[in-house]
């Protein structure tokens, strides 16, 4: 064991979803050293405890692993189970944490970002209950990086990652695991597989799932190539990429191009469609030319779950985060179930979820999720699509309309403008913010604004208070606007404008997305002055 003399770096600050930063700046001299470090630092709990250790396979990954060994070795953890090649995806990890009862897991992923060489790299720590380590965690993490002066690292030789075995660092045992194994069983007792099956084996159903050359690849040909019986060309672009072949892992109508091309190919084209991101916890749902917006997804899941066998006693309550469209809300109000409204992260849902307040959780970011583990799960959602599919035999975009027709539509979209200058951005939220009290009963095109204000959530179960979480706008007609800055982009400032409008009247459930919302968009453009402030005319992706 050695212990080596470092310096700290500034902006080791974790931000929605782990540290994530450009791969050259992880591969400044012990930058990745002394963030791992300053993590065993605070979760003191890995000394002599079990340990899970896996990542998306995109470039650095292995690297990183070898590294993180060699100091869980020098830092006395007593046990690690490693993905078999390195990989691991971000719900496998939080299934292995909760199955096997370890003390914690690092995920080394930069989710739906672009990977390879001039691409990006994170780090992500969980904590034993499987999900994302809290904000009084990150952030404990983030003070000790200001101030670390050594790290400890066992001088030891890279271990074998290429097969499954059992070896040793120091008194440190490694097990290199099947990456999909537990939590393909995971999935087998959720859902039924048999019923599933059928709809494949009997002709009635194709499929097309994207992986992204990205870590769902061995999970999708496992689960609905080998176990499910779905048609040969079921899973598309999976083999895992150091560079997701050049591509951008993020799975929404902008990027998952291919299949989306797939799926629109007219009266012979796949009846569903999906996709899954870098680290496999996000999906988009397509039907035969048909695209399900995730809010919609997660008020569908809400209404539907009883019909499956994992949630056949029905659900306690259902979260999703503050820019989700309020689709879910509709469906909460009618079953009488609570509906908690929390930041956007994930880590946000582990308390409800912890305290079994809430079943299921989602949000506007292609994520969504259960009590099953503590994280959102793409493979998941697919499967509660299929097991939905075949318990109601009819198509995507039949039971995506029957629940419109029943709860009302939420046209809903997200703008986004990428890489602004941080400052700009910074002006043009302070700006929002200081017109939140004098907004309240103005009017714009007709809408008339009911409330507004920078969200602020408490925490029912620890009472944490987290501020300053989004502007949100709500008008008289339930129709509502939010403005955020993301929290996981890597160059300047993200800046996200989520609008949405609801509509009961079935018959203007056919308007284009961005038609029905135009005048919205028009009225968040001139209350935030986005345009004159941040020089763009247009936004960078619209999902
Ligand atoms: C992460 C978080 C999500 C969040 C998303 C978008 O997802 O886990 O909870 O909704 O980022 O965050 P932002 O709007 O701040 O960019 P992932 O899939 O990137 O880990």
């Amino acid at each position: 064991m050695t212990s080596v003399a470092t310096t700290p770096y500034t902006g080791q600050k974790p931000g929605t979803s782990g540290l994530r930063k450009k791969v050259s700046v992880f591969q400044q001299t012990h930058y990745l050293e002394n963030f791992v470090q300053s993590i065993f630092n605070e979760a003191t709990e890995l000394k002599g405890g079990l340990m899970i250790l896996g990542g998306d396979g995109r470039y650095y990954n292995t690297h990183a692993i070898q590294t993180i060994l060699k100091m869980a070795a020098a830092f006395g953890v007593k046990k690690v189970m490693v993905g078999e090649n390195g990989l691991l995806s971000t719900p496998a990890v939080s299934c292995l944490i909760r199955k096997y009862k370890a003390a914690g897991g690092i995920i080394l992923s930069a989710s739906h970002n672009p990977g390879g060489v001039d691409g990006d790299f994170g780090i992500k720590f969980n904590t034993a209950n499987g999900g994302p380590a809290p904000t009084l965690f990150t952030d404990a993490v983030y003070e000790r990086s200001k101030s670390i002066n050594e790290y400890q690292i066992a001088e030891a030789d890279d271990i074998d990652l290429n097969h499954q075995h059992s070896c040793s660092i120091g008194n440190m045992h490694i097990e290199v695991i099947d990456s999909v194994a537990d939590y393909a069983d995971l999935m087998e007792h959720l859902f039924d597989f048999k019923t599933i099956k059928l709809l494949f084996t009997s002709g009635l159903l194709s499929m097309c799932f994207d992986a992204m050359h990205a870590v769902t690849g061995p999970y999708a040909r496992e689960i609905f190539g080998k176990r499910l019986s779905a048609n040969p060309d079921a899973v598309i672009n999976g083999v895992p990429l150091e560079d997701f072949g050049g591509g951008h892992p993020d799975p929404n109508l902008a990027h998952a191009e291919e299949l989306v091309a797939r799926l629109n190919a007219g009266p012979t084209a796949p009846g569903f469609g999906a996709a899954s991101d870098g680290d496999g916890d996000r999906n988009m749902i397509l039907g035969r030319d048909f695209f399900v917006n995730p809010s919609d997804s997660l008020a569908i899941m809400t209404a539907n779950a009883h019909l499956l066998p994992g949630y056949k006693l029905g659900i306690r309550g259902v979260a999703r985060s503050l820019p989700t469209s309020r689709a879910v809300d509709k469906v909460a109000e009618t079953m009488g179930i609570d509906c908690y409204e929390t930041p956007t992260g994930w880590k946000y849902f582990g308390n409800l979820l912890d305290d079994n307040r809430i079943t299921l959780c989602g949000e506007e970011s292609f994520g969504s999720g259960s009590d099953h583990i503590r994280e959102k799960d793409g493979i998941w959602a697919v499967l509660f699509w299929l097991n939905l599919i075949a318990v109601k035999q009819q198509s995507v975009e039949d039971i995506t309309r029957s629940h419109w027709q029943r709860y009302g539509r939420h046209y809903y979209t997200r703008h986004d403008y990428e890489a602004i200058n941080s400052e700009v951005a910074d002006e043009l939220m302070q700006n929002l913010r200081t017109q939140t009290t004098s907004l309240t009963g103005k009017e714009y095109a007709g809408y008339k604004v009911q409330l507004c204000d920078d969200f602020s959530y408490s925490d029912p179960v620890d009472h944490s208070i987290t501020k300053n979480q989004g502007i949100r706008i709500l008008f008289e007609d339930e129709s509502r606007i939010v403005f955020r800055l993301s929290g996981t982009g890597t160059e300047g400032a993200t800046l996200r404008i989520y609008i949405e409008k609801y509509v009961t009247d079935v018959t203007l459930h056919d308007m284009p997305t961005q038609t029905a919302l135009a005048e919205l968009i028009e009225i968040a453009n001139d209350i935030a002055d986005i345009k004159k402030r941040s020089g763009r005319e247009q936004p960078d992706v619209i999902t």
